[in-house]
């Protein structure tokens, strides 16, 4: 029996670039092919349960808005419903696969074996509802954020006890996630940082941060999970500063810690933007070193400076960022994940509906341009172009050569470089025409 959360709101069908239904796909259609693939496989939707059901629409300023029927998040009986009224989502939208916190599915009970055995519980019981559904798991990750005992850090805190709560907790997440065949297991360290250099030692926590990674790695291998780990880069917020700043810092740390073979990213939008870089950096960094995982589709607010985890509704953004994965292959174990909710004056059922369907459908739109750029092969040709004097041996053998080798060459030869143009407008406007 559905819940009548969704009542009204019909499963959405893909109607064609015409069609005028706000409750329909005009891009998104699962089973076309686009490279040779079909488009769902492409692009691996997941709804994410904290932002569209745990959620409750307070800001700073103010609490609640939202006025759902599973709450308070206080008990196991609401958490089932929660899980019930998810699925009917996960049905209307035909998006393959979600992702939770364990704080997101459970109600937190203020000790460990208390959380365990409810966490227990209701991944039992969506397990069953994966079954009937045939929805799956993109994956599962621990928040450790929220509740007060994180306050300073997880893996990274002063308190060893908290180290130990946070060890344990990642643990049961892990075994949770392997339970309901997850493709993945992220880490977001949004307290892994600090707020004042003052009251922190950041090279032993740095080295805790590290041990603990080694530990879930080693986790990994021993239950025989075949997931990807990933770690979430974000500059800062909730912390001031975060060590897990960007690809960047997060791909020199794994190295640090020896993890480069087996751990990848999980690349976010606005927390790229954050860090002042475009998404497509992040996908480029990421790509160049073989280490991107999955992402986290949303935008924010180019004026506010916040992490708004808004829905995405830029389709040049989004065809660059696929323009990119594509280049790189496309995703293997990751996917697209919403990490993004509706504003909190978007009360009704109907406004979750419809956030999904445009950011699923302006993903959609992006993975066509950017298929169609790749397909036509101008920015390829522009930046092999670019590269060619590269191509002669003659050039090529300055790499294995040394300074004075080549300054004596400079003098030879009479090298003298006549400047290029870069072509940026030329190449902007290229992109303008598939977008
Ligand atoms: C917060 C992060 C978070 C992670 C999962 O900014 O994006 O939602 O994706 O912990
Ligand atoms: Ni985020
Ligand atoms: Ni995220």
């Amino acid at each position: 029996m559905p819940s009548g959360f969704f009542e009204g709101i019909e499963k959405v069908q893909f109607e064609g670039v015409d069609s005028k239904n706000p409750l329909a796909f005009r891009h998104y259609n699962r089973d076309e092919i686009i490279m040779g693939k079909r488009m769902e496989d492409h692009l691996r939707f997941a709804v994410a349960w904290w932002h569209s059901f745990a959620w409750e629409g307070g800001d700073p300023f103010g609490g609640p808005t939202f006025e759902r029927p599973w709450y308070p998040q206080d008990d196991m009986g609401r958490a089932r419903q929660k899980a019930d009224i998810a699925f009917e989502l996960f049905e209307l939208l035909g998006q393959p696969f979600f992702c939770w916190h364990d704080a997101d599915i459970r109600p937190e009970q203020g000790n460990f074996a208390d959380n365990l055995r409810t966490l227990e519980e209701i991944t039992d019981y969506i397990g069953e509802k994966m079954q009937v559904s045939g929805t799956k798991l993109l994956w599962g990750t621990a928040n450790m954020f929220s509740h007060r005992r994180w306050m300073s850090g997880a893996s990274t805190n002063p308190d060893p006890d908290v180290f130990a709560f946070a060890a344990a907790t990642v643990k049961s997440c892990m075994d949770a996630t392997h339970k309901l065949g997850g493709e993945n297991y992220v880490l977001w360290g949004g307290r892994e940082g600090y707020e004042t250099l003052l009251n922190t030692d950041l090279k032993t926590e740095l080295d805790h941060m590290g041990r603990f990674l080694n530990m879930v790695v080693e986790y990994k291998h021993k239950i025989g999970f075949k997931g990807t780990i990933l770690v979430e880069p974000k500059p800062q917020e909730p912390s001031k500063h975060q060590y897990d700043y960007d690809a960047a810092t997060c791909i020199s740390f794994l190295r640090k810690y020896g993890l480069e073979n087996e751990v990848k990213l999980n690349l976010e939008q606005g927390h790229a933007i954050l860090a002042g870089h475009s998404f497509e950096h992040e996908i480029a960094v990421a790509t160049a070193e073989g280490m991107l995982g999955s992402i986290d589709m949303n935008r924010n607010d180019y004026q506010s400076g916040w992490d708004t985890d808004q829905f995405p509704n830029n389709t040049p953004e989004v065809a660059l960022a696929y323009y990119y994965i594509l280049k790189a292959g496309g995703f293997t174990t990751g996917g697209t994940n919403f990490d993004a909710k509706i504003r909190r004056q978007s009360i009704d059922a109907v406004d979750l509906a419809a956030a999904h369907i445009g950011g699923m459908d302006i993903c959609a739109r992006g993975l066509k341009a950017a298929a169609a750029m790749i397909e036509d092969g101008g920015l390829e040709n522009a930046l092999s172009q670019r590269y060619s004097g590269w191509k002669s041996p003659h050039a090529a053998s300055m790499l294995g050569s040394s300074l004075d080798e080549i300054s004596a060459r400079v003098l030879n030869e009479g090298i003298n470089p006549e400047p290029q143009s870069g072509r940026q407008e030329i190449l902007e406007n290229y992109v303008n025409r598939f977008v």
